[in-house]
């Protein structure tokens, strides 16, 4: 089944594009929080212009396998722009997030005061796409809860800047997707981890290409393999993704399609079908070898 493009871009969104770039011609250092989920979906193709990335965190390390995770991270890692893997609701990752900020805050300093400048915070905007953990991810560096963090999209609707100790001034963004999603996987990819807002989804359509993917995930992408057998008692290799859903809603949900869609992506979003990486960097390698054929 078809189905009919996604499109979302809410008013909040337009208008933090425009402050948002205006806040990143002063800062130091930009961090691209991405849902390691889906690592290419959750890129915002602006922001590239916007501002260059600093550094990548790749947040919900908890919800992939760490040999996908850290495939991800061997693909992404350049000399000047470090990846590192969080999980921003435990805290796990910071320290080293810390280290890299510390490390750009040495370098901006030494260059102040060769300009006989006193050394001041280093400034550091957050972004990403809505709902990877942004937020969550300040209140985490700060040990305290400054800024609203929760689990549905759009959530932050203004720039926000916090204060670290003398060292770091932080600034929590609003989620931003590019204002036509061309890509429609990739506003599949997002509809599925629920970085994009359920108004503008059918639950159906989005977990029924949930489970057309899961059908065709390399054993290093799930953990465990039977994620879904664990959960419902189903087996899949007795049926096809739709017929998967709909057994599920014969089971469970009185026949209710709708009902079994929305528990899939719930399950899927909460980890209780398991570790699961929906987007690999084979793909991404194969995808930029076409391109280059291309051209
Ligand atoms: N499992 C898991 N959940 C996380 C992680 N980080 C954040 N969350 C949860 O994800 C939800 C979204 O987090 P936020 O911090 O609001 O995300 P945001 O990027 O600021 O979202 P917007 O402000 O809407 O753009 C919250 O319920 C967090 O508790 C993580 O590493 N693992
Ligand atoms: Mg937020």
């Amino acid at each position: 089944m078809q189905s009919p493009p996604l499109q979302w871009y809410p008013g909040h969104m337009a208008r933090a594009v425009k402050t948002l770039a205006a806040h990143l011609q002063r800062v130091d250092v930009v961090i691209e929080v991405r849902d390691a989920r889906i690592p290419r979906s959750s890129t915002h193709p602006l922001l590239a212009t916007l501002a260059p990335t600093g550094v990548i965190v790749l947040n919900r390390r908890d919800q992939i396998p760490i040999p996908l995770a850290q495939a991800w991270m061997a693909y992404l890692t350049r000399p000047d722009r470090p990846v590192i893997l969080t999980e921003a609701r435990q805290g796990q990752g910071l320290s080293q997030l810390r280290q890299a900020l510390a490390r750009v805050g040495q370098r901006l300093n030494q260059r102040r005061q060769g300009r006989g400048m006193l050394p001041r915070a280093v400034r550091v905007a957050v972004v990403g796409c809505p709902n990877v953990g942004k937020s969550a991810l300040i209140n985490r560096l700060l040990g305290r809860r400054v800024a609203a963090s929760a689990p549905k999209a759009g959530v932050t609707r203004q720039c926000q800047w916090v204060r670290l100790g003398g060292d770091l001034e932080l600034l929590d963004t609003p989620g931003i997707l590019p204002p036509r999603l061309e890509d429609q996987q990739a506003a599949i990819h997002l509809a599925i981890c629920d970085d994009i807002s359920e108004a503008v989804y059918d639950h159906y359509l989005i977990a029924l290409a949930f489970l057309e993917r899961w059908w065709h995930l390399p054993a290093q992408a799930r953990h465990p393999q039977n994620g879904l057998e664990k959960r419902y008692q189903l087996r899949p290799q007795d049926h096809t993704p739709a017929g998967y859903l709909a057994a599920l809603a014969e089971k469970k949900c009185g026949g209710d399609l709708n009902r079994s869609a929305q528990m899939v992506l719930n399950d899927f979003r909460k980890g209780a079908l398991g570790q699961i990486g929906l987007e690999l960097p084979e793909d991404e390698m194969e995808l930029e070898h076409s391109n280059i054929g291309q051209n």
